[in-house]
């Protein structure tokens, strides 16, 4: 498959000539999950949005933000992060040649992430503050220094992220419901906008880690907390038109616990084989959490990041490894245990 932009230009603000920095992104799997799909008594697929070539959903973005930066003519490009964009950008950077970088919250963003932004030659900075304080710091950087904003306060990053709805319908047509984890609402929103555009309507189901959820509370969150550090946001930039997009869909947004979102995480892992980062879990714990809506048979959740993203976290929730000396006998006993 292309990337995103070359499969859905018609869809996009670019035009023919324009320059494309891909790595291919996008044409993710919809997997069914039945074991769900029994719990909730409905039809389940997964959007494994770790499939993307950065291991998240916000490649999608990034393909798009950094063409749009590269047409412009920007030498370097900005983000503040939970951790993924920062991984993204990189690595886009890296392949558009210019420079990246990234201002994080220092000590509360995952393994793999930091190894990703580094690896890619990121500039890596590392903020002693949240993930708020450090967007409300980029936006003003950037406005007084000639670097690209990329984070989802960029519209073209939602042009992007909205080609994932395209997929969905391209590929199983209509669905009812969609279970997505919500941090600084970007997702969400830029879900919603795709599917209007192909004149579908799916309840848009929003979940937040319960130590981080101001759409839930209705308030700006000053010190979020949760486990699932990508989604650990306070105040998020895409606040109302997320809001909008549930209430025009007639969906929800509600909280999850951190324990309930490593039980999904681990029920995802074991039950359906399909290993995602913890904040990533949090629409399937809404799900089993609350059950699927009156009428809504055909729900897909998405899974924005891949599991090896976080291997502190898997190694903490995951069982032990059996130690073994090296003779049959240890070897058999030792694996039928
Ligand atoms: C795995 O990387 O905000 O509601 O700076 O990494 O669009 O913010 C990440 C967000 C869900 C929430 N799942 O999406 C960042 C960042 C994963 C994420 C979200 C994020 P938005």
């Amino acid at each position: 498959m292309p990337g995103l932009i070359e499969r859905y230009r018609d869809r996009l603000p670019f035009a023919p000539d324009d320059p494309v920095i891909s790595l291919q992104e996008g044409s993710t799997p919809l997997v069914p999950a039945p074991r769900l799909g029994e719990r909730v008594g409905a039809d389940v697929w997964l959007k494994i949005e770790g499939a993307n070539p950065t291991g998240s959903f916000k490649d999608r973005g990034m393909t798009c933000a950094v063409s749009d930066a590269v047409r412009n003519g920007a030498e370097a490009v900005l983000c503040a992060s939970t951790g993924n964009t920062a991984a993204s950008l990189s690595a886009y950077a890296a392949r558009a040649g210019i420079r990246g970088a990234v201002i994080v919250p220092e000590g509360k963003i995952a393994t793999g992430k930091l190894a990703q932004a580094l690896m890619h030659g990121a500039r890596v900075i590392a903020l002693r503050g949240n993930f708020d304080v450090a967007l409300k710091l980029v936006r003003e950087v950037c406005e007084r220094q000639p670097i690209a904003l990329v984070n989802s306060v960029n519209p073209f990053r939602l042009e992007g992220q909205k080609t994932a709805s395209f997929e969905i319908v391209d590929e199983i047509g209509s669905i009812d419901a969609l279970c997505i984890p919500v941090g600084n609402a970007g997702n969400i929103t830029a879900y919603w906008k795709g599917f209007q555009e192909v004149g579908e309507s799916p309840q848009m189901l929003g979940f937040q880690a319960a130590g981080a959820a101001p759409l839930v509370e209705g308030r700006v969150v000053e010190n979020p907390e949760t486990i699932a550090s990508a989604i650990r946001i306070g105040n998020p930039a895409r606040w109302e038109e997320a809001m909008a997009a549930m209430t025009a869909s007639h969906g929800m947004v509600r909280a999850v616990t951190d324990e309930e979102i490593l039980d999904a995480y681990k029920f995802l892992a074991a039950g359906e084989g399909v290993f995602c980062e913890p904040a990533s879990a949090s629409g399937v714990a809404g799900l089993l959490k609350y059950g699927a809506p009156e009428g809504v048979s055909r729900i897909v959740c998405v899974l924005t990041g891949h599991g090896l993203k976080d291997p502190q976290t898997a190694l903490m929730q995951a069982g032990s490894v059996v130690p073994c000396e090296p003779d049959l006998g240890a070897v058999e006993s030792a694996v039928l245990g």
